[in-house]
Formats: structure tokens, C-alpha cells, sequence
């Protein structure tokens, strides 16, 4: 299992932390977003789900991954 964290820009309010949390538990991970630090906290199983994937999901909700 990988852990990190992102800096993701554009997340304001609680719809927005279930947006992106839900994209990214789609692809089997798990993430924990900090609204007031503007950061996810990403744990998942690089042998199943890329990094590459897990960020592309993060933007197609319409978020910038910084
Ligand atoms: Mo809330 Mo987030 O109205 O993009 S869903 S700001």
C-alpha cells in the first residue's frame, strides 16, 4: 500500500470533498480530503491503481492537482 498527500486547489465547500473523495474511492482507493488545508490524503495499492489515475480522476471532477 502507498500513502500520500496532495495539494488540491478548488475544493470549497462539502460537496466538493464528496466529489472528490468518491472519484477517488471509484478507483478502489481511499482518501481523506482536509477542506481548510486544501490537501487529499490518498491511501492505495499501486499494484491495482496508478498515481497517474488517481490524479486524473481528482482533475475530471474539475480540481486542479497542484
Ligand atoms: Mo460547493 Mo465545490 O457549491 O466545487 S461543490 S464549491
Amino acid at each position: 500500500m502507498s500513502n500520500i498527500t496532495l495539494n488540491v486547489q478548488g475544493m470549497t465547500c462539502g460537496h466538493c470533498v464528496n466529489s472528490v473523495e468518491g472519484a477517488v474511492q471509484n478507483l478502489g482507493a481511499a482518501a481523506k480530503v482536509d477542506l481548510p488545508n486544501g490537501s487529499v490524503t490518498i491511501d492505495y495499492d499501486e499494484t491495482k491503481v496508478s498515481l497517474e489515475a488517481i490524479k486524473e480522476a481528482i482533475e475530471d471532477q474539475g480540481y486542479d492537482v497542484v
